[in-house]
């Protein structure tokens, strides 16, 4: 076996976006593109020589195939071990636990997330640092810089490793471990949450669906609801992980999981209703007839994280992405406790996580995590839900119900206007932009602007400025808009339009969110001109 040292040229566009590098599948199987960027990716943080990493994917299609050459250019690139999920396969956070738990230097997943997978859509590769969490800018930009001048990349010309038996091997004097992809992960969560407390409320009779939407969560739902917790066999629905997600979308929210809204919605509705992306990384929750919208989840989960065995000692401090609504500010700031409002991208949280000074982050994007890794964690937010309901012994609408009495409702939606064309998107962004200084004072919909900005973040543990990370639109009587272009699609441009408008109580706290967010809807076409710049009138996917 030797070591190969191919010649190569740079290849345009292998920029990591929020999350990684995403590309259609055919992108990343041409010559050289999957090479390309991981040779950049050693690049960038030192060379792997020396090294060990964790490496797992979400199990798309092209998974398999992407782990056998990672692997082989880790071997080549000198790095000492890697340490694997049986068939290359590990959720994200279960990753970044991996990544921790061994102390390793980081890792490498294979996810385009809640992107759609198959040989004509999408694939995705991240780098992991060795606190388990996503590169930060500084990193990815690296990665990015080396791309552009990358020329040759080394491979070993071993032949390809079998994946599929747990145990330790090696390719080119490297070391493989080959390890089961739920043990390690369904361990942390057994020291987070009362299981016997919410295996007693199994065996009470309270019944629940997971929907694993054919994607990475289902052996991890599966063994741990099913299996350790008393969940009626059959709780876990689209269980089987599927190289194209069995044709779903693999994205938990109410339009791609519709299946388990019906059901949530339906007559004889189970107790809860959850769903999670392909990598495992978001969460939907449900009550019986209740959606639970995931800036509220944040602030219901940030209320009542006591009550789980993990969290009894309190939190440090909640941390949120900007666009996600100021629903866990107000428990934040009942509690006493830190806030923290960052740029989009879970990578953002990592130093408040590390530094002690969050112990619980969201985003709107149904992402939901705390500090036991680096990541956002789909089944660990659904286990805290499950855990309070244990404890609390009062349905989903209850809880909701009591905790908008408490701290009133911030009403709030998404509005996402799919595959613009870019130059319409970035146009439609710059005017707006532009605008921005001149909104202060004006009147529209009968609300009164009290600024404008492009938001601007300064990391308050290592100083590091992120800018242009949205523009944000408030108003005097507390409601928002925030517009920002995905990061995360790959084709044309991706608006987002999120909403937000405050309701104290006692009176208005079980209205309708669109029909509550009315005006300031009509405000977001108004001040951006969407219909004149992209032609739409209506949003694509509502959350
Ligand atoms: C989206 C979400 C963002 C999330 C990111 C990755 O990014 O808005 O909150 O962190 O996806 O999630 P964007 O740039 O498209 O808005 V995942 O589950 O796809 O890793
Ligand atoms: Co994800």
């Amino acid at each position: 076996m030797t070591v190969l040292t191919i010649a190569t040229q740079p290849i345009a566009g292998q920029k990591p976006g929020t999350s990684g590098l995403r590309k259609k599948t055919p992108v990343f199987m041409g010559a050289h593109y999957l090479e390309n960027f991981v040779q950049s990716i050693f690049d960038a943080i030192g060379g792997a020589a020396g090294k060990t990493f964790v490496l797992g994917g979400d199990g798309r299609y092209f998974n398999d195939r992407a782990a056998q050459t990672i692997l082989k250019m880790a071997a080549a690139n000198g790095a000492a071990k890697v340490i694997v999920g049986q068939n290359a396969v590990l959720s994200t956070p279960a990753a970044s636990h991996l990544i921790r738990l061994n102390k390793t230097d980081g890792g490498i997943i294979m996810s385009a997330s809640h992107n759609p997978g198959g040989p004509e859509e999408d694939f995705g590769v991240k780098f992991n640092m060795a606190n388990g969490g996503p590169a930060p800018e500084a990193v990815t930009e690296a990665m990015f810089r080396r791309t552009t001048e990358i020329t040759e990349y080394r491979i070993s010309d071993a032949a390809d490793i079998d994946l599929g038996r747990i145990g330790a091997t090696t390719v080119d004097g490297m070391a493989v471990e080959v390890v089961d992809s739920v043990t390690d992960y369904a361990a942390l969560m057994e020291t987070l949450f009362d299981f016997p407390a919410i295996r007693a409320m199994f065996a009470g009779g309270f019944r629940m669906r997971f929907d694993a939407m054919c994607a990475v969560t289902g052996p991890y739902a599966t063994e741990i609801l099913e299996n350790r917790l008393g969940a009626a066999k059959g709780t876990v629905t689209h269980g089987t992980p599927l190289p194209d997600f069995g044709g779903m979308h693999p994205d938990p929210n109410p339009t791609w999981a519709h299946e388990l809204m019906a059901e949530m919605m339906g007559a004889d509705a189970p107790d809860f209703g959850a769903a999670s992306d392909g990598d495992g990384d978001r969460n939907m929750v449900v009550g019986r007839g209740v959606y639970v919208s995931p800036s509220d989840s944040l602030a219901v989960l940030a209320a009542n994280a006591h009550l789980a065995p993990g969290y009894a000692r309190g939190l440090a401090g909640v941390a949120r992405s900007m666009p996600t609504s100021a629903a866990a500010d107000l428990v934040a700031d009942a509690l006493g406790i830190g806030k923290y409002e960052t740029p989009t991208g879970w990578k953002f949280f990592g130093n408040l996580l590390d530094a002690g000074r969050a112990t619980l982050c969201g985003e709107e994007s149904f992402g939901t995590g705390s500090d036991h890794v680096r990541e956002k964690d789909g089944l660990w937010a659904v286990l805290l839900w499950l855990n309070i309901l244990a404890v609390r012994q009062q349905s989903v609408a209850t809880i909701m119900a009591e905790h908008f009495a408490r701290f009133g409702r911030n009403y709030y939606s998404r509005h996402d206007f799919e595959a613009i064309a870019t130059d319409k998107a970035d146009a439609m962004m710059a005017e707006l932009r532009a605008s921005l200084a001149g909104l202060k004072g004006q009147s529209v919909e009968g609300m009164e602007i009290a600024g404008a900005d492009d938001f601007a973040y300064t990391d308050p543990v290592d100083g590091s400025v992120s800018q242009k990370q949205g523009v944000r639109i408030l108003f005097t009587d507390g409601s928002r808009i925030v517009m920002r272009l995905s990061g995360t699609g790959t084709e044309g441009a991706t608006l987002r339009v999120y909403l937000e408008r405050y309701t104290p109580g006692p009176e208005g706290l079980d209205r309708d969110p669109q029909e509550a967010l009315a005006p300031v809807i009509r405000a977001a076409h108004a001040l951006a001109k969407i219909a004149a710049h992209t032609g739409r009138t209506e949003p694509d996917v509502v959350t």
